[in-house]
């Protein structure tokens, strides 16, 4: 027994840290630590324990109160916790002292969140807008308290070279940022020329919250065989097939990368090469997973996205998936009847597709 769970690779502890402001939005928390639990999961992690603290303000040093970090450090060593994973971004103060005071590593929601979008990368594409932006975070996080400086010892007489070692590392990372970013236009050019052929073709895009059924929907529409799995951000790249609505009606259809609540600004601004797919579509399909709770919300959420890539004034079809799984039905038509011209659908029993197919046929025929 012993000898298989050594063999086996043991899975990164993380200890997960929420604050609220208010208990009054305990439930939100609660939520919140659900889909960060499945975020340390697609990563490979395993949460050992959550931990929520209300407390009116921010803590400048600490985020949290220095007492509380004080015992989530008596946690950390009792359990050999890893990882303390923090659901916010951390300020490079933050993140310096309680990785100091705690003595494990220390991540944030945006670090977890582009280290997935690591993962998946497969495209040169992804990979290049997944680097961009994991530089783009570390850029203003060299400033002060360094890395670089620390592995110098840090203090008196080191900061001169520690400095000068700061402003090449600094230096380094904006050539590479800008080299990035011009092999990226490159790939941009490339997608628009191809784009314009298609220019006659009625263009579809699937958006929507990671983890919606998107890519379960492609298939289902497309006959396609794209990776679906029960992960976020599982599709970092944009794909996009012809499929037949009909006998002689012919549209593109694109999968795109989910969204979640809290995009840091510069993932978004990254992933604007393959978003563009959505700008450049004349439908976007917005996929709703109407199992979870959040429903309202999450739309939101994914609505404030599509304004940040210029996507508001766009058509949009509201597809409610993963029908299947909602036992109530007065809870679903609830959601139909509040959202004008919705449809519900399962694209895994395939429940519904061929009604959206047929709104789709009738939004094309009535342009
Ligand atoms: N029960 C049920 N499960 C579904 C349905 N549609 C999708 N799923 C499941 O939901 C999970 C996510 O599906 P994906 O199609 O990968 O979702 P996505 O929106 O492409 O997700 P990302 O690319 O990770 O953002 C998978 O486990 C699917 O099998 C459905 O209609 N019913
Ligand atoms: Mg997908």
């Amino acid at each position: 027994m012993k000898q298989n769970t050594k063999q086996e690779q043991r899975k990164e502890k993380v200890l997960l840290v929420s604050l609220i402001n208010d208990s009054a939005k305990r439930h939100k928390a609660i939520y919140r630590f659900e889909e960060l639990e499945g975020l340390v999961r697609t990563a490979g992690g395993e949460v050992f324990e959550k931990i929520l603290q209300i407390r009116e303000k921010v803590d400048p040093s600490y985020y949290i109160g220095k007492g509380k970090a004080i015992e989530i450090k008596s946690i950390v060593e009792r359990f050999h916790v890893d990882t303390v994973l923090f659901d916010t971004e951390l300020s490079p103060a933050q993140q310096k002292n309680l990785e100091d005071l705690i003595g494990a590593k220390i991540v944030d929601r945006n670090v977890l969140i582009m280290d997935i979008f690591a993962l998946h990368a497969r495209t040169r594409e992804a990979k290049i807008q997944v680097e961009l932006a994991q530089l783009k975070y570390r850029l203003p996080r060299l400033t002060g308290f360094g890395v670089e400086l620390s592995r110098l010892g840090g203090g008196i007489g080191t900061r001169g070279p520690g400095e000068k070692k700061l402003e090449v590392e600094k230096r380094r990372i904006k050539e590479r940022i800008q080299r990035l970013e011009k092999e990226l236009k490159f790939i941009e050019k490339v997608r628009k020329v191809q784009s314009k052929r298609r220019k006659e073709v009625f263009k579809i895009a699937l958006v929507g919250y990671t983890n919606a059924g998107k890519s379960t929907l492609m298939n289902a529409l497309a006959k396609e065989d794209l990776k679906v799995e029960d992960s976020y951000f599982s599709t970092l790249d944009a794909t996009t097939r012809k499929f037949y609505i009909d006998e002689n009606l012919r549209v593109v259809i694109s999968d795109t990368v989910g969204f979640i609540e809290d995009l840091p600004p510069y993932l978004v601004a990254s992933f604007r090469s393959t978003l563009s797919v959505a700008t450049d579509a004349d439908l976007l399909i917005h996929v709703v997973d109407v199992s979870r709770p959040g429903v309202d919300e999450r739309i939101r959420i994914v609505n404030d996205t599509l304004k940040e890539i210029g996507c508001e004034s766009k058509s949009k079809i509201i597809v409610f998936n993963k029908i299947d799984l909602v036992l109530e039905e007065t809870v679903l038509l609830r959601y139909r009847d509040r959202y004008d011209g919705s449809i519900l659908l399962s694209a895994e029993s395939r429940e519904g597709i061929d009604e959206l197919k047929n709104r789709i046929k009738e939004y094309i025929l009535n342009r």
